[in-house]
């Protein structure tokens, strides 16, 4: 349990070139032949025994240059295989060994799902399959042949290009060769064997190859699959018109597996995928469904370039694919949506997401220093605030600066690991300017606070932005270094128009970027007649929690005329935000969500509803109030959960009465969105429909619940039918049970259907929450060993339920408790995971912080794998 550290790192000591793999597959006992192609790395300090990692592998044979080694001549372990001596030049060293798949319950290396066989390997699961060098830095070609029983496995894939396939004489087997002609780290290496049936496609890249694409998924689900084709189709076009990148290999293979830890996983050539990210119909996946979809497959896709071309040299990089990669795959996603609803979407995300990471006990850099265990790191940290740090590079870059250094950056170390140095370079060689402050985002953890205030003077008719970078202590960093922070603003005059920018010294800022590079620093600018409003961190320029005084009244002028679209959603979001944390304050007062601040709030929305030339998904992230952690999150500390609800529960009844007529006006008359198409204007009509509709049961009238009902059974898609089902969720009513029921009915056979059924439950806030999420535990369609059915059912609760979890008695921490306890046992990853709900207990007001306490030092007291015992550990802190 000994942390490691980046200042540690060292090159590895020998290199392998190539790497001949043969499996031969069986369920319990899998044998796996390897030939490698080694020599000692000229980088290395001094000649070294060869180390090899592994963990439960069983080794059968060894052999140097084809000469048997006796036993007196290696050890090998669970953990590892050590061979004292070794050639000095280049020699091949051959493995036999043994896996058993089947018994393999924490889904790392080779396991089984649902039948068939395949692979994950990110970032340590190649180990699990045979002894290696498994670090990312290790780069080799590979040739696998794999072997199976050709009745079950017809299928048999791996990485690259298809080479050779047959029958094995005299069996009832198979075989077929693939070879991948670009070196990689075996962290992407991939095998699936089994009975898959596919759907397939093709792709002309821009230089005139063709790539044949196959979607393998379970036999009955190949009419699920056209959407993630079609979006694997946009994403291989946009990142060659985009950032110049094309394919590399004849065919690009995805499997959709039932049984995955992550979402997806970015193997050369052969993704791999949680089905849920690849399966959609209308009547199965909800609009957010889809969008996910097409999200994953081009992130997935993009990492061919911005990961696999080009990979992390040590796991401390990982930012450094999965960051630049977040951000393309947003980039992707916007272009192909409504640009400012896609932004909206991903602020909120990585402000429910990481902020509270980055202000709890598990606040770490982009690129951390130091970890226990890296699969603890595929953090919200290093993906989205990940993402941020490359969004801003371009933003101060300048697109076109940010695609020259990229282009360099592609050309310098193709076929290399690299650093987040490196990456840097080749962005300020590129473009000429100096990025070394720059590092401060990789290297400092926490959220910084830009404290804002505007000065006018009516004299000189100038206004002044005084701007404070705060950096707020973290665990293992209590000084900060000041960073520079691209802060695009605007000013208002009277009339709601932007008002020209121009700084003191003459500088006209047409597109109001300021970069602010000191702890304090001031912008005047010259020629402002009045005292206009400001509108600042346009676009979310960066990641960082700003304040500033200003009045409602100003908060509503921005929400009604802010020419950025952001910052007008964020108007509209600060104004409910603060009416709710003034409601929900130490004691909850329901003065200010019932008042005439209330009411303006009300009406204001009911305007911008009606404003047709703003896009309905636009419309509808405008009428959502902010959700109950992001109010948890804007009071900070002693947080009451219940006050929170309560709090949000009268705004929405107020906003629902104020503005009846307006909500049912556009729940009528949106009514009609045709035959259902997932495309951004009829998904913007469903989500303004249903936010118009959460709103109007809001109000708490007996009609406007059977509304949400009729909606439910009228609903000819999954969007429609799981957001009114949401809606009814927390209600005592027959017709919530009817709905409930009929769900369950209709889709208790199949799998991903049936993981909203439990979500929906887990998520709806109710006295008895907790004793229905127990009860679901034991239900006979409930599994542990299933990670979907898990996220869906213990997950929702812990992350999607904020009263039931933080219920007063502390019984929503204890059952989070002991249900991660007995997933540690077999898939510690998973466990890990559910326990990061924990990271906030210590804003919690007094009596639920001492639950929590008691609950986590209870489960520091229990025997805990390391993944857990890191989050367990550095939580209590
Ligand atoms: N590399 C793990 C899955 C992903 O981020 O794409
Ligand atoms: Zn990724």
């Amino acid at each position: 349990r000994q942390p490691k550290h980046l200042s540690d790192y060292a090159a590895p000591d020998y290199l392998i070139e190539t790497v001949d793999l043969d499996f031969h597959l069986e369920p319990e006992r899998t044998i796996v032949h390897a030939d490698l192609a080694m020599r000692p790395n000229p980088e290395a300090k001094a000649a070294r025994p060869l180390v090899l990692d592994g963990e439960g592998v069983e080794l059968i044979s060894i052999a140097v240059d084809g000469k048997p080694l006796q036993p007196d001549e290696y050890s090998a372990t669970e953990t590892g295989l050590t061979v004292p001596d070794v050639p000095t030049g280049p020699f091949t060293l051959s493995l036999k060994t043994a896996c058993n798949p089947e018994a393999n319950e924490a889904l790392l290396g080779l396991y089984r799902s649902n039948g068939a066989f395949c692979t994950q390997c990110e970032p340590e699961g190649f180990r699990r399959i045979t002894f290696f060098l498994d670090r990312p830095d290790v780069l080799a070609t590979y040739r696998v042949r794999l072997e199976a029983d050709k009745k079950t496995n017809p299928v048999l894939l791996s990485n690259g290009n298809p080479v050779e396939r047959g029958d094995v004489e005299g069996t009832d087997r198979h075989y077929a060769v693939w070879e991948d002609p670009h070196p990689k780290p075996s962290y992407l290496f991939a095998a699936v064997a089994g009975d898959l049936a596919k759907i397939s496609d093709s792709f002309t890249t821009q230089s005139g190859r063709e790539v044949a694409l196959n979607i393998y998924v379970e036999h009955g689900k190949e009419d699920r699959c056209d959407w993630a084709m079609e979006s694997l189709k946009n994403a291989m076009k946009w990142d060659e018109e985009r950032f110049g990148r094309e394919y590399d290999l004849d065919v690009f293979n995805i499997v959709a597996v039932s049984d995955f830890n992550m979402g997806a996983m970015e193997n050369k050539g052969l993704n791999i995928f949680n089905d849920k990210l690849v399966l959609a119909r209308p009547d199965t996946a909800s609009d957010a469904d889809y969008a996910a979809i097409e999200g994953v497959i081009a992130h997935e896709y993009f990492h061919n370039w911005t990961g696999n071309r080009i990979t992390c040299r040590d796991w401390f990089q990982l930012c450094l694919k999965e960051g630049l990669t977040v951000f393309r795959d947003q980039e992707f996603s916007a272009d192909l949506r409504a640009g400012p609803v896609k932004r909206i979407l991903d602020v909120r995300n990585l402000k429910s997401r990481q902020f509270p990471e980055d202000s709890g006990p598990l606040a770490h850099p982009v690129r951390p220093g130091s970890y226990i265990e890296i699969n603890n790191f595929y953090t919200a940290t290093v993906y989205e605030k990940g993402a941020e740090l490359c969004r801003m590079l371009q933003t101060m870059l300048g697109r076109d600066d940010f695609r020259k250094g990229l282009d360099l950056y592609f050309e310098r170390h193709d076929g290399q690991a690299v650093t987040v140095e490196d990456f840097l370079a080749a962005l300020a060689d590129a473009s000429g300017k100096d990025l070394s402050e720059f590092m401060h985002w990789y290297n400092q953890a926490g959220t910084p606070e830009l404290a804002c205030s505007l000065d006018y003077d009516q004299q000189s008719k100038t206004a002044t932005l005084n701007v404070s970078q705060i950096l707020p202590a973290t665990p293992g960093q209590p000084n900060k270094e000041p960073m520079p922070i691209p802060l695009r603003i605007g000013l208002l005059g009277p009339n709601g128009d932007d008002l020209p920018l121009t700084l003191e010294d003459g500088t006209e800022l047409s597109d109001g970027l300021l970069e602010v590079t000191e702890r304090e620093q001031s912008f005047t600018f010259t020629g402002i007649p009045t005292p206009p409003t400001p509108s600042l961190l346009r676009e979310f320029s960066a990641p960082v929690r700003l304040t500033q005084t200003i009045d409602l009244e100003q908060i509503e002028f921005l929400m009604m005329h802010d020419s950025d679209p952001f910052n007008r959603w964020q108007a509209a979001q600060s104004y409910a935000a603060k009416l709710l944390t003034d409601a929900a304050r130490d004691r909850y007062n329901p003065e200010p969500v019932k008042g005439q601040g209330a009411s303006r709030l009300a009406k204001a929305l009911a305007v911008t509803a009606n404003e047709e030339e703003l896009a309905y998904a636009y419309r509808g992230e405008m009428l959502k109030l902010p959700s109950e952690s992001d109010i948890a999150r804007e009071l900070a500390r002693n947080i009451d959960t219940d006050a929170i609800r309560e709090a949000r529960e009268t705004l929405r009844e107020t906003i629902g009465n104020a503005i009846h007529a307006d909500l049912a006006g556009i729940y009528e008359e949106l009514a009609d969105t045709g035959p259902y198409s997932p495309d951004g204007i009829s998904a913007g009509k469903r989500s303004m429909r249903i936010a118009a509709l959460d709103l109007l049961v809001g109000s708490g009238k007996d009609d406007e619940l059977e509304r949400a009902a009729a909606h439910y059974r009228g609903a000819t898609n999954m969007t429609d039918a799981i957001y009114s089902l949401l809606i009814l969720a927390p209600h005592d009513d027959p017709r919530r049970d009817e709905a409930m029921a009929d769900f369950y009915e209709r889709w208790k056979d199949d799998a991903l259907v049936l993981d909203k059924w439990f979500a929906v439950q887990a998520r709806s806030a109710r006295p008895d929450s907790v004793e229905i999420v127990e009860g679901l535990l034991s239900h006979p369609k409930f599994s542990l060993k299933n990670p979907n059915r898990v996220r869906a059912l213990i997950g929702s609760f812990a992350n999607g339920n904020p009263t039931g979890f933080n219920r007063k008695d502390g019984a929503g921490y204890e059952f989070l408790a002991e249900c991660a306890l007995r997933i540690d046992k077999f898939n510690p990853h998973m466990a890990a995971r559910l326990l990061g709900a924990f990271e906030s207990w210590r804003f919690l007001e007094p009596n639920r912080e001492a639950h929590a306490k008691a609950t986590l030092e209870g489960l520091a007291n229990a025997e805990l794998s390391t993944d857990s015992y890191e989050i367990v550990s550095k939580t209590l802190g």
